[in-house]
């Protein structure tokens, strides 16, 4: 990249909104491409975005060393404002790219997100938008008798994507595009933010600039968007765990994860995504599942030595009442082994969505 368009990029940052479903690889892939940017000497930033507080995701992209934003509370379409003045903020840094990832169970993001940003050309470049999607969840919820609500959610996001991503191309190889017919008419890639196949591609098409973004803007009834995203439950919890003698953040991790997992099966409570974070003084781990019963991704420190003071963070997104989730959730926080610390539990199901602006792309 030449010095004039690396100036023309710090004074006007390129906006990478990265949509996709719950668990789709968002976060991984924006740390993955953040890493090889960086590499080409391009500062990076990443804003991440919740119902909530507490989030698992900016522990984890601020522990990359970029710098990191939060609109939490709300998703960006209604909490656009904040969306702009934390990106705002950012620039303070001097980044060349902003990512952005919005709440995996919002859609619309075209008309509400992008339209409003398109008419701060000015200021920043936007990249096309890019949705997300693990083919193990494409396989689920495309299907005739896939749940009503996240099937609505997640085909929305599909319609107005600019470009769609299959992740998780490690573990997927042989997915076909055309085993996936509602994708089929959309421009499609592959890529894995695991190996790192098929990003430097994907930057280098959404980074030139050529196409307009946020081009498609969906004909969406908002009573039925609040349906689907209401049959969700919602929850964040943070607190500090004590122990002596001193245990490794493995040992909190792996059984809480085993346990939660059980548990909400037997209340016939489905897991859309499941995250733990423990950080101690001698490291951090991270593991997560997408879907219930399954082998869990483990991130961190695996052989960080024993402390005796755990920083926990649990974020939960799973299909059934919240009452019942908190309940259940609760009910684990006391049985663990050591003193539970500054516990803050928030558990809720998303409010119905009202964009603070909606520009269709055809009046851009
Ligand atoms: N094997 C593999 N796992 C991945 C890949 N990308 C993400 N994951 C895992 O999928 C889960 C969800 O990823 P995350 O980035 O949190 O998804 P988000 O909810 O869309 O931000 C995590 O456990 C990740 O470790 C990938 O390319 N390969
Ligand atoms: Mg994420």
């Amino acid at each position: 990249m030449s010095d004039g368009t690396s100036r023309e990029a710090q004074s006007r940052p390129w906006i990478v909104i990265v949509g996709g479903f719950l668990g789709a690889g968002k976060t991984s892939l924006i740390l993955a491409a953040a890493r090889l940017l960086e590499q080409r000497g391009l500062r990076c930033a990443a804003i991440l975005n919740d119902q909530g507080t507490e989030l698992v995701d900016t522990r984890l992209a601020g522990g990359s060393g970029m710098a990191v934003g939060e609109v939490a509370g709300g998703c960006f379409c209604c909490r656009l404002s904040s969306l702009v003045s934390v990106i705002e903020d950012l620039r303070q840094w001097s980044p060349d790219v902003i990512f952005a990832e919005p709440v995996g169970s919002c859609t619309d993001i075209s008309a509400t997100v992008f339209g409003p940003l398109r008419e701060e050309f000015d200021r920043y470049r936007l990249a096309p938008f890019t949705v997300l999607v693990d083919p193990a969840r494409a396989a689920t919820l495309l299907r005739e008798d896939a749940d009503p609500d996240l099937g609505f959610l997640f085909q929305k996001q599909l319609e107005e994507a600019d470009l769609v991503c299959l992740t998780k191309a490690d573990l997927y190889p042989d997915t076909q595009i055309s085993d996936l017919p509602e994708i089929a008419g959309v421009h499609t890639r592959r890529l894995s933010a695991t190996t790192g196949q098929g990003v430097q591609q994907w930057l280098d098409e959404i980074l030139l600039g050529t196409v307009v973004a946020g081009r498609t803007t969906l004909d969406i009834d908002y009573g039925r968007y609040a349906q689907a995203e209401a049959s969700l439950a919602w929850l964040n919890l943070s607190f500090a765990l004590e122990s002596a003698p001193a245990v490794s953040s493995a040992m909190i991790v792996g059984p809480l994860m085993d346990r939660l997992d059980l548990a909400l099966a037997a209340e016939g409570i489905e897991i859309v995504h499941l995250k733990i974070f423990a950080s101690s003084a001698s490291g951090w781990l991270k593991a997560a599942i997408c879907a219930p019963g399954q082998e869990p991704q483990v991130e961190g420190n695996l052989d960080a030595s024993p402390a005796g003071r755990h920083e926990v963070l649990v974020n939960l997104r799973a299909k059934g009442d919240p009452a019942l989730v908190q309940s259940i959730v609760a009910a684990h926080l006391n049985d663990l082994e050591g003193t539970v610390l500054d516990v803050r539990l928030d558990c809720f199901s998303p409010a119905p969505p009202t964009p603070e602006r909606r520009i269709p792309a055809a009046h851009a």
